[in-house]
Formats: C-alpha cells, sequence, structure tokens
C-alpha cells in the first residue's frame, strides 16, 4: 500500500496543502546558511525609525530623517502626518546629508500625556545644533511652536551628529551625541559632543533663573565633568537600543570608526570609550594611548575589510519566529549588502561570538516575504514591542531615492511553495495538488518518475 512514492506524495500534501510553519532559522532545501526573509510593510523615504504606541491606539510611527512622522494604523495602513519639522530642521533634500530629524522617543506614558522628544540638527546664523526637544500631542495635534528646548549643543560641522534617543529601563531619557566632527570633542569632559547623556526629563529645574525641562539623576554625579554625561569616547554613535530582555537594562550602540575599526559598545555608566585616543580596538594616538576613566572596551570591532565601513548599530532579537536568533545583537554595516551580523555573549563570559546572517534567496521564503535587497543600503533598524526586528532600507544615499523600504525580519519556509496572486487561488492550487498528487500515487505506485514530475514541475514546487 505504502510505496516509496506515498512519501513524495505526502511530502507534497503537506507541503502544497498547509500553510507554511514559520520556523526558526531552521535550514531548509537548499538553504545552506543561516538567512532571514524580509516581508516588506511600508515604503519610505528616508526613514530612520519606526516607533510603536505603547497603548493608546497602538499607533506605528515612521520618522523620516527630512523632518516628517507619521502615523499608521497597527496594521500598517490609514497614514496620517503626525509631525511635521522640515521648516525647523537642516536638511538637504537635493545632497547625501547626515543631519535632519534624526531621532525620536516617546514618553514612557505618551498615551496619557502625549509627550515627545526629538533630537534635530538645526542651523542658526551659519553655525549648527543640535536640538533636543520636548513636544506634545494635544487633541491629536502637535503645536511645533510650543516645543520646549532641552538641550542646544553646538556642531563643529556636518558630520558625526549622533541623534539617537531612548528610554531606559530607569525611565531616564538616553542621548546620543557625536562628536560634531571635533575628534578632541569626545575626551573633553567640558563638552556634550561624544557622549551619551542620562537626563530625568520628569523633573525640571531652575539654572540662572531659567527653567531647564530636566534634572540631573543624582547617579549621574559620580561620572565627572557634565551632569548630564553617563559615558563618553564616542566618535558617533548610530544607532543605539534598549534591550528590553534583559534584566539589567543594557544598551548596545554601534559606533562608527573613521579609517580602521568599526565597533558594537554596551554601554556603561562612567565608562569612556576611547575616540579619538582609540578607534575600536586600536590605539590611534600612539603618543598618548592611556585613557582617563574605566575603559569601555567595544564588545565587537571588525576592521574596514570586505567593503565593510560604517557600523549600523541594531537590536538584541527578542521575538518568536526567529528563535534561533533570541538573545543575540543584530547589526549591519551601511555597506554590506548581502548580509547582517549577529553576535552573542557565549555562557560563562569571554569574547563575543560573530555569525552571519544573509538574506535568502526569496524562492527560499514565504510568499508574503519576498523582498529582495539585492545592493540596498542599511540605514537602521527598528524593533517593535513584540521584539521582532525591521530592517530601513534604501537603494541609493541620495535623498531623491525612491523605495525606500521598511522591511520586517522572517524566517524562510522549510519547503519551496507557489506564490500566487490571491490566497484563495492559492488554496484552490493546493488543494489540486493533494488531488493529482494521490490520484498519481494510487495511478503510478511503480513509478516513481512521474510523481516526480508532478512534485518538481506542475503544482507542488516553484523552484
Ligand atoms: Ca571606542
Amino acid at each position: 500500500m505504502f510505496s516509496k512514492t506515498f512519501f513524495p506524495v505526502l511530502i507534497c500534501a503537506v507541503t502544497c496543502c498547509v500553510t507554511l510553519a514559520e520556523s526558526s532559522l531552521v535550514l531548509g532545501p537548499n538553504v545552506t546558511q543561516p538567512c532571514v526573509c524580509l516581508e516588506h510593510k511600508l515604503t519610505t523615504k528616508k526613514a530612520l525609525m519606526m516607533l510603536e504606541e505603547n497603548g493608546g491606539a497602538g499607533r506605528i510611527f515612521l520618522m523620516e530623517q527630512r523632518g516628517i512622522v507619521y502615523s499608521f494604523s497597527p496594521d500598517f495602513r490609514n497614514k496620517k502626518l503626525f509631525l511635521n519639522m522640515t521648516s525647523l530642521v537642516e536638511y538637504d533634500a537635493n545632497n547625501v546629508d547626515e543631519r535632519g530629524l534624526l531621532g525620536m522617543a516617546l514618553h514612557p506614558r505618551f498615551s496619557e500625556n502625549g509627550k515627545l522628544y526629538t533630537y534635530s540638527i538645526r542651523r542658526f546664523n551659519h553655525v549648527l545644533y543640535a536640538f533636543v526637544t520636548e513636544l506634545q500631542e494635544v487633541s491629536k495635534h502637535i503645536d511645533t511652536s510650543k516645543e520646549k528646548l532641552l538641550m542646544v549643543i553646538e556642531q563643529h560641522n556636518d558630520r558625526r551628529n549622533g541623534g539617537q534617543l531612548l528610554f531606559g529601563k530607569d525611565g531616564y531619557l538616553y542621548i546620543f551625541v557625536g562628536d560634531g566632527g571635533q575628534d578632541s570633542s569626545a575626551q573633553n569632559m567640558t563638552s556634550l559632543l561624544g557622549k551619551v547623556l542620562r537626563i530625568d526629563i520628569n523633573k525640571h529645574t531652575v539654572v540662572n533663573n531659567q527653567i531647564r525641562y530636566y534634572s540631573i539623576p543624582e547617579e549621574n554625579h559620580d561620572v565627572g565633568g557634565l551632569g548630564e554625561i553617563y559615558a563618553w569616547g564616542f566618535r558617533n554613535p548610530w544607532r543605539c537600543s534598549l534591550d528590553s530582555g534583559s534584566s539589567t537594562g543594557d544598551i548596545f550602540c554601534g559606533d562608527l570608526g573613521e579609517g580602521k575599526q568599526e565597533e558594537i559598545d554596551l554601554i556603561l555608566k562612567g565608562h569612556n570609550y576611547g575616540w579619538s585616543v582609540k578607534e575600536g580596538h586600536l590605539c590611534v594616538n600612539q603618543s598618548s594611548c592611556n585613557l582617563t576613566g574605566p575603559e569601555g572596551v567595544p564588545i565587537f570591532a571588525y576592521n574596514h575589510s570586505e567593503g565593510h565601513g560604517a557600523v549600523i548599530g541594531g537590536h538584541v532579537y527578542r521575538g518568536q519566529a526567529l528563535r534561533n536568533l533570541t538573545g543575540r545583537y543584530l547589526f549591519g554595516d551601511l555597506f554590506t549588502k548581502t548580509y547582517l551580523h549577529t553576535i552573542k555573549r557565549p555562557v560563562g563570559g569571554g569574547q563575543w561570538e560573530e555569525d552571519r546572517l544573509y538574506y535568502c534567496d526569496p524562492g527560499l521564503c514565504p510568499c508574503h516575504a519576498r523582498e529582495a535587497v539585492g545592493g540596498d543600503y542599511v540605514l537602521s533598524f527598528s524593533q517593535d514591542r513584540q521584539g521582532e526586528i525591521y530592517l530601513l532600507m534604501t537603494k541609493s544615499l541620495h535623498p531623491r531615492s525612491t523605495d525606500d523600504r521598511l522591511l520586517k525580519l522572517v524566517p524562510p519556509s522549510h519547503v519551496h511553495t507557489v506564490c500566487t496572486a490571491s490566497s484563495l487561488y492559492s488554496y484552490w492550487t493546493s488543494l489540486a495538488c493533494l488531488i493529482i498528487a494521490i490520484t498519481v500515487n494510487a495511478l503510478f505506485m511503480e513509478h516513481s518518475f512521474v510523481n516526480d514530475i508532478i512534485l518538481n514541475t506542475i503544482v507542488c514546487r516553484s523552484k
């Protein structure tokens, strides 16, 4: 009864008639290396962040570098303009530009108080500044003329402006500032450039008879230098994230190197991350390699080789779909077009271990996740509240490039499958596959090649 052809038929029946099981990073047929598939969520224009509203309507916000934030319903539909800062921020829409609206964070109680924070580069009298401001949504409207100025940090040129904002597990706002184009500022404790800052935005203070819309946490005071400084010695932290799954509230950054090494840092209070004395693990100022303060040694650094050259910090994976990535820090490099990096802290300590995570051949992916990204640049990462990770990718660094995309990482299929235009059609195709396969098995029990033809060419596979 059960000939050797039964099993291919059974496989066919399972693969064609059962919706593909989402798996962890299992190597499917013809998958020889760990890979991820990409599901298109939104078409964007130089978007740098996706944020989710915690509570309320559960809106999704997409922040574009030119100074626009859109809101979407949780299903990524119903697009609305949420915030327009284009008249405030400095951004050249005709040239590749590092400036603009670079960071945004929602207050932990945003759904109740409507408060959000932005980091943007602005120009006054030919001088560039990083502005950290508080805005408030009232009755579904944000009046930018009522923004509260938290910080203004003068930049030396239009490069290395940092810009990440995030709330730590401690409830404080962390601000990630680049060296603003001046190497030496990162080691200068009287400058806010090249630093990770930490402030309490829930307590206002009065300084020189002027209200300051934040206070400095008591615990910052043993760091030294300006009170806002939490850690120092950064060149251009791009991008940084909180590992919401860690009990210690770990914060990771990618810090861009100059010409030798890119690095990933685990940010510790009061630590010196080296720049501009060190770049990655390398000493780049041979006359004085010694650092003041405890050294923040990169948890991972890599040389400029194989086309690498600009680290893009990511997130620790805490989702459900890609279980083999759980607890791994996933990041990229602007110039690495075919894979992402993941690093993992070994059990018991020691050097973090790296693995590459390739983009799957779309033919190995479920039908809803067959986006190809050959040659695209990854600009940034984002993470939803379920811990799943998204890429913000562009085909060109030029602001006028079209078809930038927000893509969700999803696992490859165990099997190949036919992708059709409609799920209804897919259903009937699958049913037809099952009937044909069973019929053929009954009629040609001894002729497995017939089944092979069915399996490989007609309905069941789509190689
Ligand atoms: Ca460093």
